[in-house]
């Protein structure tokens, strides 16, 4: 799905800013239809945010169910003859977008795109009420999946099994954009290397009959390549390549032409390199690639989950002082100016879908919910799963032509040694493989399902690990986690012979916490707890990556386990560095160098 942009062609207009907001509290909304009118509300909500911290009632923090944000808006005058369309980036987690009172859209997944064709419904020159009514329900058949459980007084609650906060709204912009009646539908771009020439394949649908025609011109803006057709090649001689730290684009135009009038032009910016995963190594550009760097959430005071430049710029300004050339999109996919800005960077991406928390056991346990049977038609079932295919078909849709994404994660921490595992995850796999043939895939495993008993690393290129040793096990006792850490490391090396990368190694860290002994919590601990992780992934041949979990302090949801947050962040939540990020910083700008 592609990114609206203005071109010679397009037009674009966003419609952040501040939107009437009403909490659909007594749930009335669908009986009554009162959304269909001028929302009768006092509320502002800003957008893109996420709206729990906005406010100071508790019970719209904690509403469980429908919220409904309007503004009016203006179609262009000049429109009169585009088709017009409405674009929401993120609704999270299930959507509805009505034209005055008409329903246009519909969508259920809280991190990816969706829109609507308007035309029908709105007049150029003249404004049109729109409302989009967001839900914050996780349900065994959503992802990520949750329960809704009632309180002794009769509220509604909602329970989750993943700790971060479960942020809902509008996280992310809202576009009024328009395109010609015949237009470029979709561009998919892949890209190899044979000696100095970067070969460029394409396809390229239309919406109406049109012929192709492509152009590459380089960061200079000098032509390199053309061709004409829905699908072909485009060779680039004496390539510049897309590599980690060194970020270079092309920009690749894609026009819809009728009896040799352009009539549509979209522009995409393109990397050319190649991954690949060969025997125990991790190839960018024919090259082998260690990983360093981070999890990450899109978290952030006041805004929850909301897109914000200032802190996309700040927080990889902090990736790059600190040495990191990765992250990874934990637990979802994130916003697309994350991408287009790890494009334009040489940030190295794990993309990963929104299936956190496919662990009713261990999530159970942890976070208060029920324990039960992960996969069974009462839980995680059929429904799940298409649920599960539907996000990653929405994520590799989007982000299919991002340089920076090296690989699909199609799930974090799942019970994947549970019954039921091999036969929910092969599918999707396999569905993983057939959309993208072109990179490897992984999935993030979790410390209960070691290499003797998971039921599906089999079917993945790379073992994406989260372990705790020295944490949650071994908990202050360095000596005993390092040679666990390493019997464990040595048995999926054994095993897989594939590449391994650390996903998450983490402790929490109250910055300003101090002792000289190994005590959690302190950041001496954070940092020692960090060397001996180092240590043993220095010794293992196979390793190819270590991510550190956090990047920075993040919000979680009510309970004991975590004091305003989880904070295994080397930053705080406000992004000020922990002893840990020092130390971190001198041993990736040393591997760096
Ligand atoms: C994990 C999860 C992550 C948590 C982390 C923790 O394994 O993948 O979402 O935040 O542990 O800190 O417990």
């Amino acid at each position: 799905m592609l990114k609206p942009q203005s071109s010679r062609t397009r037009e674009l207009n966003n419609l952040d800013g501040l939107w009437k907001f009403k909490v659909d509290v007594d749930r009335s909304a669908e009986a009554e239809r009162w959304f269909s009118a001028r929302l009768d509300t006092e509320l502002e909500a800003p957008v893109p945010a996420s709206y729990n911290d906005i406010f100071t009632d508790a019970a719209i923090r904690d509403h469980v169910g429908w919220v409904y944000y309007q503004r009016e808006v203006r179609v262009p005058r000049g429109w009169a003859d585009e088709r017009v369309f409405v674009r929401i980036d993120a609704a999270t987690h299930a959507g509805r977008v009505y034209v005055n009172d008409s329903l246009v859209a519909e969508h259920i997944g809280g991190y990816t795109p969706f829109e609507a064709d308007v035309t029908d419904l709105v007049t150029a020159g003249e404004e049109f009420r729109l409302t989009v009514a967001v839900n914050n329900e996780l349900t065994n058949e959503t992802i990520p999946p949750g329960t809704i459980t009632v309180a002794a007084d009769g509220r509604r609650q909602q329970k989750y099994m993943h700790d971060f906060y479960n942020y809902a709204g509008l996280p992310r912009s809202v576009y009024l954009y328009s395109v010609p009646a015949v237009h470029v539908g979709d561009v998919t771009v892949t890209t190899d290397v044979d000696g100095s020439t970067g070969i460029v394949g394409y396809t390229i649908s239309t919406v109406g009959d049109a012929d192709v025609r492509v152009s590459i011109h380089d960061a200079a803006g000098a032509l390199v390549g053309e061709a004409t057709g829905a699908t072909g090649t485009v060779s680039i001689d004496g390539v510049t390549l897309w590599q980690p730290g060194a970020a270079y684009l092309y920009d690749f135009t894609a026009e819809a032409v009728i009896d040799g009038h352009l009539v549509d032009s979209y522009t995409l910016a393109v990397g050319v390199r190649t991954v690949e995963v060969r025997g125990a190594e991790f190839l960018i550009n024919g090259a082998p690639f260690y990983f360093t760097g981070f999890g990450k959430h899109e978290d952030s005071a006041v805004r929850g989950k909301g897109h914000d430049n200032a802190y996309l710029v700040h927080d990889f300004q902090l990736m790059e002082w600190i040495g990191a050339n990765s992250f990874r999109t934990s637990h979802y996919p994130y916003a697309e100016e994350v991408m287009d800005f790890a494009d334009r960077h040489g940030i190295v991406v794990i993309d990963e879908t929104a299936a956190v928390g496919l662990n009713l056991a261990m999530g159970g346990g942890i976070f208060g919910g029920i324990q039960q049977p992960t996969f069974s038609p009462a839980t995680i079932n059929d429904a799940t799963q298409a649920a599960h295919a539907q996000a990653i078909r929405e994520l590799i849709a989007r982000d299919k032509n991002h340089a920076c994404v090296v690989m699909w994660s199609i799930a974090n921490e799942p019970s994947s040694s549970e019954a039921g595992a091999r036969e929910y995850f092969e599918p999707l796999a396999t569905l993983t493989r057939e959309l993208d043939p072109t990179r490897p895939i992984t999935f993030v495993n979790v410390m209960f399902a070691t290499y003797q008993n998971d039921l599906i690393s089999d079917l993945f290129d790379v073992m994406c690990l989260n372990r705790y040793y020295g944490w949650y096990v071994d908990t202050g006792d360095l000596a005993s986690a390092e040679i666990h850490l390493e019997a464990e490391l040595r048995g999926w090396a054994e095993k897989y012979g594939k590449p391994i990368i650390m996903t998450e190694y983490g402790a929490d860290t109250q910055p300003g916490l101090h002792s000289i002994f190994d005590a959690p919590w302190t950041e001496e601990y954070q940092s020692a707890y960090l060397e001996m992780n180092h240590r043993v992934f220095d010794r293992i041949d196979e390793f190819v990556g270590e991510q550190v979990w956090n990047f920075a302090d993040f919000q979680t949801s009510n309970g004991i386990f975590r004091v305003d947050g989880n904070k295994k962040g080397v930053f705080t939540r406000d992004r000020r560095p922990k002893a840990a990020a020092h130390a971190l910083r001198a041993r990736w700008t040393r591997r760096a160098n």
